[in-house]
């Protein structure tokens, strides 16, 4: 197996439905990946080895999925070089804005990328093109997904 390039990480078993998707998503594109589930504010010491060794170990872009006060992709972020992409969770309180602006609220200096609430897949896609401005392996996937992408809409002939 390709050693992996994406890394994605999640803050709880619960978080795991949602993110399938950007990692079915990724496999759709042909991207190496690794999953961990483990929460900034319960395993700290566990999230810090994972981000602190991300690069070394040769991923290139991390995924962070977390809800309510989501701070896993900024927790990240603070320990890493890499890009990370924050997926905010929908949360039964409040509908995921929370975790929304903890994660898009990052203070200049430590940028998170942040998609949709619950927007997994475009998390996998982001990730794709970031790999792909490097790789032409990786853009030639993105450019046949917005081929298709284009096929399948109702405005195409
Ligand atoms: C965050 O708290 C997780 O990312 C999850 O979205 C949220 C709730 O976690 P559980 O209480 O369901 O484990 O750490």
């Amino acid at each position: 197996m390709d050693t992996p390039v994406v890394g994605i990480i999640m803050g709880s078993k619960s978080d795991r439905e949602v993110m399938q998707s950007c990692a079915d998503q990724l496999v759709a594109l042909d991207v190496p990946y690794e999953v961990l589930i483990a929460s900034a504010h319960r395993n700290p010491e566990r999230v810090y080895e994972w981000a602190t060794t991300a690069d070394t170990r040769g991923l290139r872009v991390l995924i962070a999925g977390a809800g309510k006060a989501a701070h896993l992709a900024g927790f990240l972020a603070a320990n890493t070089p890499l890009p990370v992409i924050g997926v905010p969770m929908k949360t039964s309180d409040l509908g995921g804005m929370d975790s929304l602006l903890s994660m898009v609220q990052m203070p200049t200096g430590v940028p998170v990328a942040c998609v949709a609430i619950n927007g997994a897949r475009n998390a996998a896609l982001l990730a794709t093109q970031i790999l792909g401005a490097a790789l032409p392996e990786y853009r030639e996937k993105i450019v046949q997904f917005k081929a298709e992408q284009a096929a399948l809409s109702p405005g195409s002939a």
